[in-house]
């Protein structure tokens, strides 16, 4: 595996490896989000307007009703064991539990890329070129860097739905400019993309408030078991299967967290959410706390801000082991002040 030190060399080796390549892939981390799956988008279009068709791998139970609006076009494919592809290009990703299934593509692909911004787990992706850059505000913006010339000299329909993608990209890992990775250089990459063209009114409107009324009463059965522990420092959300059964949803249905985001005094937001009968997903966020170290104790990981794993066990264990990490964290994070 090499690491590549700059997006500059990052694009002269990928573009020409897809120069040579029978076939190309693009695949993000399960439970696609807006990063993950519209720079994947973003990328598509770009190949494609170089002559480069590429399918992008989901798995069959994808919930992607949020992206219609900004698929347009997309090729995608539903992961088939067997298959296999010369090229992959894994965006937003460097873990082999976030890949599930489709990790059978890395191990039979000819030439393999990662391109990323999550802090490298212990266990990275065994791919032929690595970049990552954990000072990226998204994957997007990667993908803006390498592509920004040949986006400029696109027909102006082209480089308009680029952007939108990437803009959407730039909003999910912003929470739309709230989180704490929104500074000088995210809001320039975000006037730049809005010089395309776009209109960020309509974009916000389209991700962000397209909720069915299903969707806000599987919210409301989580935001009404809201739990604080530590002096109200810690707030925990649960979702059980029946919540999401009884609203007719799937697992991955909607973003809860950033409905909780912004309560005085609250420093760790962590919510857990049942997936099947043994396993629990966790989604952390704290602007305090390095809850990527708590995600990567459970062999998980992300970003120091915000990060998640997988749990496996009886849910009340689960919980008050959860709850005496992030006491600890917070003390820590206190001692240190
Ligand atoms: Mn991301």
């Amino acid at each position: 595996m090499k690491n590549l030190e700059n997006i500059q060399e990052l694009k002269e080796i990928l573009n020409r490896f897809l120069n040579s390549s029978s076939s190309v892939a693009i695949m993000t981390h399960t439970e696609p989000d807006g990063d993950g799956f519209c720079s994947s988008l973003a990328l598509q279009r770009l190949l494609r307007n170089q002559a480069i068709d590429s399918d992008i791998v989901i798995d069959a139970d994808n919930q992607l009703e949020r992206f219609k609006s900004f698929m347009e076009g997309a090729k995608l494919s539903i992961f088939e064991s067997g298959h296999r592809y010369d090229t992959l290009i894994i965006l937003d990703c460097n873990s082999y539990t976030l890949l599930g299934n489709r990790s059978e593509l890395l191990r039979t692909a000819h030439n393999r890329f990662v391109v990323d911004h999550h802090i490298p787990s212990n266990k990275q992706l065994d791919s032929d070129y690595t970049f990552v850059d954990t000072s990226e505000v998204c994957t997007g913006s990667i993908i803006y860097k390498m592509f920004k010339p040949e986006m400029e000299a696109l027909p102006k329909m082209e480089s308009i739905a680029i952007a939108k993608n990437l803009y959407i990209s730039l909003i999910n890992d912003t929470n739309n400019f709230t989180n704490s990775n929104t500074n000088a250089k995210s809001l320039s990459f975000a006037s730049e993309l809005v010089t395309f063209g776009i209109n960020p009114s309509d974009l916000y409107q389209a991700f962000y408030c397209n909720n069915t009324t299903n969707q806000m009463k599987y919210l409301g059965e989580i935001l009404s078991g809201i739990e604080l522990y530590n002096d109200g420092q810690i707030l925990f959300l649960y979702s059980s299967l029946d919540m999401q059964h009884r609203n007719k949803l799937s697992s991955n249905a909607i973003s809860v967290l950033r409905f909780v985001q912004g309560i005085k005094g609250v420093k760790v937001i962590a919510f857990l959410r049942q997936d099947n009968e043994e396993s629990f997903n966790l989604s952390l966020r704290s602007e305090t706390v390095d809850v990527n170290s708590i995600a990567v104790s459970y062999g998980g990981g992300g970003h120091k801000n915000a990060s998640g794993a997988t749990l496996y066990g009886e849910l009340g264990e689960l919980k008050s082991n959860l709850i005496s990490k992030l006491k600890e964290a917070l003390s820590v994070s206190q001692n240190n002040v």
